[in-house]
């Protein structure tokens, strides 16, 4: 089983996460935002990830952003070396009138690319802009690629859902295991 765990402690937060990437989609996210929660349990649920978030702290930007910044540093311990696995991962996912694209490189590189834009401010107690803040701040920590684009869609809590869903969907294949590929780069190391 492939698990990482990590914490985060600070004057404004204070964040727990633990996932295991060979799990079965056994989710426990706890933290004030519910929405948030929402997206977290989506995006293990698709991924079919086991997760353990509990974060509380100040603010609903604080608590979230540290938050993902937790969980990247998670899921980076839980692949250590990641000899073995597929490391691309993509995925195209429809909700109603929403239509995501997703694709996930666990390059070791930090390279954000979110393009996403929402006609309302709030989606429930989620600040609309906030998404493209979070998945920008869960990429980098997790030190991999990461592509979103919507390419259709009016909705937006339809639109922010699909996102969550297809990067559990595209980090799910990305991890998975695939021993004929040892070390998933010519360079021979990641
Ligand atoms: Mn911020």
């Amino acid at each position: 089983m492939r698990v990482g765990g990590a914490e985060r402690k600070t004057k404004e937060t204070e964040v727990r996460v633990k996932i295991n990437l060979d799990g079965a989609g056994r989710v426990r996210v706890d933290t004030p935002i519910k929405f948030f929660n929402h997206l977290l349990t989506s995006f293990a649920k698709h991924g079919c990830f086991d997760l353990d978030i509990n974060a509380r702290g100040d603010f609903p930007h604080h608590i979230s952003e540290d938050t993902m910044i937790v969980l990247g540093e998670a899921v980076e311990r839980a692949l250590g070396k990641k000899a073995g696995i597929e490391c691309m991962g993509d995925a195209i996912v429809p909700m109603d009138d929403a239509l995501v694209m997703v694709a996930v490189d666990l390059s070791g590189r930090a390279f954000p690319d979110i393009e996403v834009r929402f006609t309302k401010r709030k989606l429930d107690d989620l600040s609309s802009d906030l998404v493209t803040h979070l998945l920008q701040t869960l990429a980098t920590n997790g030190k991999f690629n990461l592509h979103v684009k919507v390419l259709r869609g009016k909705n937006d809590h339809h639109k922010a859902e699909a996102i969550f869903k297809g990067l559990g969907v595209a980090l799910g294949k990305a991890v998975r295991r695939a021993p004929r590929k040892g070390v998933p780069s010519t360079k021979g190391v990641l």
